[in-house]
């Protein structure tokens, strides 16, 4: 919902309005992501739907000077030593997660991605492991460390380095002998992968290792071999990470070969650990391109940010110098992530979200079916920014109903579509929910408590509830989720607006998002024991330049997969609205882009066929035609339908006054 509605009772002057309205010159508003070179190594990265990170060190986290770098150059870090055995169980059954908590609350805070390293590893083990002789007892140690650590960073670490550097160098071929091999025998690979996945479903399970960039090497061949027969018996394995760990003359010549082997057997893979000796210029771009080469190299990490944090240091490997300034190797690294249009990942099939929603949409829209229907209190413009629920034989729909005086609620219902445009108005400012500022409602069933609630903006994030959907006089006055606007969004807000709250569980939590009209995505959660209550931890879920992430965001679950799917609407380089898609693997992940371009939108009118004639050319704020009803927010993966908002494309002045309408998107792609 657009920051004008705020507006409304501000009386704010027309030109003002015109300059947020979306009447956007081109120019602004081509900062769409893929059309644009970024200027930092992970804005660039994240265009082709790829993450740049590095290792974070928690001891350098009060250096200003790194940590400026930090936030400014890096989307996903990996603590360097942090969440590694000695740290974190020094003792048996003692568990210490104080610095690697540090590192992961910071990430998280920041919207940056966070890779675990690492649960089983020969180093940085305690004596009182190494010193086991009894595989019972060592195969107990291993596996409840692995579920202690997954459990206390689940929803938080993107992907795991569940066993790393297993292989022995040189010419064998054969894992190395550690106390984990001698013991249990070189199966406590597997088992360590099987406890991963049991732990935390949910994070991807890599294998990482040092000297297997080389295609030819017996040890790259030794851990294709193992991961080959992974994928044949269904041992749980998502990604591969290449440390790369190179010498001056950077990766090994069949670098690509080796990536986009180990990627054709069904694995993601991911430079974990890079550093250069001397750091030349073409070493980076060679390494970097590599990755950029094939679709399923999904990130590069850095192992640290400047030379003098390297564990190599005496080699200046890294690509930011001692006081922090960027050597020449940051530019051909940034030049590298550019990449071309065929380097992109966006769309690309990722690896346990399966194919259940396509990576491109086409729909037909209906004509405009809802209208305003002013009476003698209501002077009317706009109806908006819809939720819709089937229940009971009825789509049950609510919208923010628009006017120069303002924002407030209307509620209809009607069987069928063909008769939404007769049902009866319910005006919701004569309910307990009351007059004044009241806009874009979303509406779920809670199953718990046996309540529908409506979730709104009123300049704090509000909700109503009611026994009864059919029953308008049935909902409570509003109360606030909030005691006050979240730090993190008053600290990123900018000239923006806090609107669009949208609240989904999981079985175990519910979150609460909104948007901020300035290119932020904020998260919230709390349990769904506490549910309304207790919402805290905001972060930045997702963030973009203001256009491309715009409001009214949408978060589903897809019915029978593990894939939820973020849509957020953009302002399109045309000024018009439309919608880009990501999809995670949990709530609290992190967003893949599904259909996430201008060029390639969830919904614009570029994608749209208007069968009853164009009526409108924005696709703009609206909601799912969900499978369910409940607090889930269960979607279909097939045959989607949308409920947006449209308007007449001649139509302008006032904002609020704009003759918003109500239409029906049905997806004309759907392949089930
Ligand atoms: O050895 C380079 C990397 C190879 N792959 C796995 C990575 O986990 C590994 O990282 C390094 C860290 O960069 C070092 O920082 O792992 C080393 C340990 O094997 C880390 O070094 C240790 C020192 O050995 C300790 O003495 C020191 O207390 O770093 C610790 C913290 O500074």
């Amino acid at each position: 919902m657009n920051p004008l509605k705020r507006l409304g009772r501000r009386r704010a002057s027309v030109l003002a309005l015109l300059a947020v309205a979306g009447l956007v010159t081109p120019a602004a508003a081509t900062a769409a992501p893929d059309t644009v070179r970024a200027s930092t190594l992970g804005a660039q990265a994240a265009q082709s739907g790829r993450y740049f990170g590095t290792a974070v060190a928690a001891g350098r986290l009060g250096d200003g000077t790194y940590t400026g770098i930090l936030d400014r150059e890096f989307n996903s870090v990996t603590p360097e030593n942090e969440m590694k055995w000695d740290t974190i169980e020094r003792s048996r059954g003692s568990f210490n997660f104080g610095p690697g908590d540090q590192i992961a609350n910071r990430a998280a805070a920041r919207g940056q991605r966070l890779r675990g390293h690492t649960l089983v590893w020969h180093q940085q083990l305690p004596s009182w492991v190494s010193s086991i002789r009894d595989a019972n007892t060592l195969r107990g140690v291993m596996n409840n460390h692995i579920t202690q650590v997954m459990n206390h960073y689940k929803g938080k670490v993107y992907a795991w380095d569940v066993v790393n550097e297993a292989f022995a160098d040189g010419g064998s071929g054969q894992t190395r002998s550690s106390v984990f091999r001698d013991v249990l025998g070189t199966g406590f690979i597997e088992e360590a992968f099987r406890s991963a996945r049991s732990a935390d479903p949910s994070a991807k399970l890599c294998y990482n290792d040092y000297n297997i960039e080389n295609w030819s090497d017996a040890k790259t061949q030794g851990v294709y071999r193992m991961v080959r027969d992974f994928k044949a018996r269904g041992v749980p394995i998502d990604c591969v990470g290449l440390q790369s760990h190179f010498g001056a003359g950077g990766p090994p010549a069949g670098f690509q070969t080796t990536l986009s082997n180990f990627a054709a057997l069904g694995v993601d893979v991911q430079i974990t650990e890079l550093d250069i000796a001397q750091a030349p210029t073409a070493a980076y771009a060679n390494t970097v391109r590599a990755c950029m080469n094939v679709a399923r190299c999904t990130g590069i990490t850095v192992w640290g940010i400047r030379d003098s944090d390297s564990w190599r240091s005496g080699e200046n490997p890294l690509l930011f110098d001692r006081n922090g300034n960027k050597k020449p190797a940051y530019q051909s690294t940034l030049t590298a992530l550019g990449g071309s249009a065929a380097t992109r990942r966006t769309g690309a099939p990722s690896p346990r979200s399966a194919a259940a929603l396509p990576s491109s949409f086409r729909w037909s829209s209906s004509g405009a079916l809802i209208a305003p229907k002013p009476d003698a209190t209501h002077n009317i413009a706009g109806i908006k920014d819809p939720s819709v629920v089937y229940y009971n034989g009825k789509y049950h729909v609510f919208a923010s109903t628009a006017s120069s005086a303002g924002y407030n609620l209307v509620y209809l219902s009607f069987s069928d579509w063909s008769q939404a445009g007769s049902a009866t108005h319910h005006y919701l400012d004569r309910t307990p929910i009351g007059a004044g500022y009241r806009a874009a409602p979303q509406v779920f069933y809670n199953t718990q408590q046996r309540l529908w609630y409506l979730v709104y903006q009123t300049g704090n994030a509000s909700y109503s509830t009611n026994p009864d959907i059919s029953n308008p006089s049935g909902w409570s006055a509003p109360r606030n989720f909030y005691s006050s606007m979240p730090d993190i969004i008053r600290q990123n807000i900018g000239n923006g607006y806090w609107v669009d709250m949208w609240v989904i569980c999981d079985s175990a939590n519910c979150y609460l998002f909104s948007s901020d009209d300035n290119g932020h995505l904020y998260r919230s959660q709390t349990t769904v024991g506490q549910f309304p209550n207790g919402f805290t931890n905001t972060v930045i879920a997702a963030q973009d330049s203001k256009y491309a992430l715009f409001e009214a965001s949408n978060v589903y679950k897809v019915q029978g997969s593990n894939q939820y799917l973020l849509l957020v609407e953009a302002i399109g380089s045309d000024g018009r609205r439309y919608f880009r898609s990501w999809t995670a693997s949990s709530l609290a992940g992190s967003w893949s882009p599904l259909a996430a371009s201008e060029s390639n939108p969830f919904a614009k009118s570029s994608n749209v066929t208007f069968p009853a004639g164009t009526w409108t050319r924005d696709i703009s704020h609206g909601e799912m035609i969900r499978a369910g009803y409940d607090q889930t927010l269960t979607i279909p993966a097939c045959k989607l339908q949308y409920l947006y908002q449209g308007k007449d494309p001649n139509a302008g002045g006032d904002y609020n006054s704009l003759p918003w309408r109500l239409g029906l998107l049905t997806q004309t792609n759907s392949t089930c």
